[in-house]
């Protein structure tokens, strides 16, 4: 009995896969921001600390090495979707990027069968938001609509519907918008509109905080960006459970909490 419990859990626990710091960080893509000054062993002391929170938060991480040509490589997110019954291994928009994806899939391997983006299609993690069997995909300069629609294709025998979903100003839909809680997203409303959904609330970010719609929710709890201390009390406030980590150098890529793990439940 209590070895059948032990199995239950191992099998239920959150699984992160993170990949360290690339020492060429400092020529991340960027298309947004400007470039300043990022410093590799501040950037890999903040990943180090974000992968202890994790840990902390009952998370068992797999981490993969870094490469020195893949300079945005910690920013795993946009790599792969992973869902319960399939990993699909994304195609990302940035050719720069590209080369990130077959480690990452070979890891993933061990934990799903694997579909992939095919070109012409062109998909960046951080344009999809999962919630249930709904994904929302932003249209963006990294996501094409092949790219959507051969993703509808793909999931259709598992149920998951697709909706494309426009935004503007930032990186990915999901610098715009994730969930916070159940049936909760917190979103920039300078960023984008709420789509139609009949059982999501619409939480917004504290305007002096533009950045700040993007966590890493685990079902009753957050993982957070410490930038963010207005939009942060005001989750407390309305009862969420909130876990915050300094990212800031990481933040002068483009990148937040959510774009430096695939979390996923070892168990489809
Ligand atoms: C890029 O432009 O691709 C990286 N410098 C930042 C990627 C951030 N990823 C994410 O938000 N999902």
């Amino acid at each position: 009995m209590r070895t059948n419990a032990l199995a239950w859990r191992l099998m239920n626990s959150w699984i992160a896969l993170t990949r360290h710091v690339s020492p060429a960080i400092a020529a991340c893509e960027l298309t947004h921001l400007d470039r300043v000054d990022l410093d590799w062993q501040v950037a890999r002391a903040q990943h180090q600390a974000y992968v202890n929170l994790l840990q902390k938060l009952g998370c068992e991480v797999h981490q993969l090495p870094a490469e020195e040509n893949l300079p945005d490589c910690v920013f795993i997110e946009d790599t792969a979707l992973v869902l319960p019954e399939v990993a699909v291994m994304t195609r990302p928009g940035a050719a720069s990027r590209q080369p990130e994806v077959p480690a990452v899939e070979a890891t993933l391997a061990d934990f799903r069968p694997i579909c992939r983006i095919d070109s012409p299609g062109a998909l960046d993690g951080g344009d999809v938001l999962r919630v249930g069997r709904d994904l929302y995909v932003g249209r963006s300069t990294r996501t094409n609509s092949n790219a959507t629609e051969q993703l509808q294709k793909k999931l259709d025998p598992f149920g998951y519907r697709v909706h494309p979903v426009e935004f503007r100003g930032c990186l990915h839909l999901k610098s715009a918008v994730t969930q916070v809680d159940t049936n909760v997203l917190l979103y920039n409303p300078d960023w984008m509109d709420p789509f139609e959904t009949e059982e999501l609330e619409w939480w917004a970010v504290d305007s002096h905080e533009p950045f700040a719609a993007n966590a890493v929710f685990f079902g009753d709890k957050i993982l957070y960006a410490e930038d963010f201390p207005r939009t942060r009390d005001f989750l407390s406030d309305c009862g969420v459970e909130v876990h915050t980590v300094d990212v800031s150098e990481l933040a002068k890529a483009e990148g937040a909490v959510t774009c430096c793990s695939l979390l996923f439940k070892a168990r489809a």
